[in-house]
């Protein structure tokens, strides 16, 4: 997959993209990230990306003459991915765009910067707007690498261990079960025994549970149209038959 990210901030981008995971993935040509300047296409005389808002107010607007050129730049001859701007007012990135959008062959990632950009460069050059979460960060930077980085791992061979993937958070619909390494007691805090023990389908059984008893606690909305064995549900009956208890003691 190739990714490519527009900024006036390139400078930002490597050490996320070359360290660690990400950096791997591209050496083993898995993935290719192009950051693309786009101070450089401007066409005013000290190279401006941004000018004040028509109509008034505070704040800056990115000029759409710069992005405009620079996506035609990026997009080349024949371009048949996505365009996606990072933008407060996207549609929220979820694991499912992730998984969506690990399916293209080739992604642009546009970053604003100041109030936003000229709305006719969103109309001409942006096929989605996308955010990471109802906050604003001073630029669409950290956000482009947000998505990068949650689609890039799902491209088959970056992980190494295909199954890593799979088994975590929202993969399965639920919050992530607790994880513990050696030693098996740390300042007093012992492993429970049921990991330490070897029996497979109890540890599955008990890292459902743990999941479950989370998700309900933390992200109830979760546990709705969740698809379950048989063995499941009946952890699950068990558990909301506790949790609809204690709430009623209470
Ligand atoms: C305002 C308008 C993305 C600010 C457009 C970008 C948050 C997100 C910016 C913009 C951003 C987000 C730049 N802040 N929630 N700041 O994904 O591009």
């Amino acid at each position: 997959m190739k990714i490519k990210i527009l900024t006036i901030f390139p400078e930002m981008f490597a050490p996320v993209l070359n360290a660690s995971i990400l950096g791997r993935a591209q050496d083993k040509g898995l993935i290719a990230f192009e950051v693309i300047d786009i101070r450089p296409f401007s066409q005013r005389k000290h190279k401006n990306t941004d000018d004040d808002p028509f109509g008034g107010g505070a704040g800056m607007v990115m000029m759409a003459q710069p992005v405009v050129d620079a996506m035609r730049y990026a997009m080349g001859e024949g371009f048949s991915g996505r365009r996606i701007y990072l933008s407060p007012r996207g549609q929220t990135q979820t694991q499912r765009k992730a998984e969506e959008l690990a399916r293209e062959e080739e992604l642009i990632l546009l970053c604003g910067h100041y109030e936003g950009l000229d709305q006719r460069a969103i109309d001409l050059c942006v096929d989605e707007e996308l955010s990471v979460g109802d906050y604003v960060l001073t630029g669409g930077e950290l956000a482009a690498m947000v998505v990068a980085d949650a689609v890039a791992r799902l491209i088959p061979g970056v992980l190494g261990c295909e199954e890593s993937a799979q088994t975590e958070s929202f993969s399965s619909g639920l919050l992530e079960y607790p994880q513990y390494t050696r030693p098996r007691v740390f300042e007093g805090l012992e492993v429970p025994a049921v990991l330490l023990e070897g029996n497979h389908a109890l540890i599955e059984d008990w890292r459902f549970e743990q999941s479950l008893r989370i998700t309900l606690a933390r992200r109830p909305e979760l546990v709705q149209g969740l698809e379950m064995s048989k063995r499941q549900r009946r952890i699950y009956d068990r558990v909301l038959r506790e949790w609809t208890q204690q709430k009623g003691d209470v």
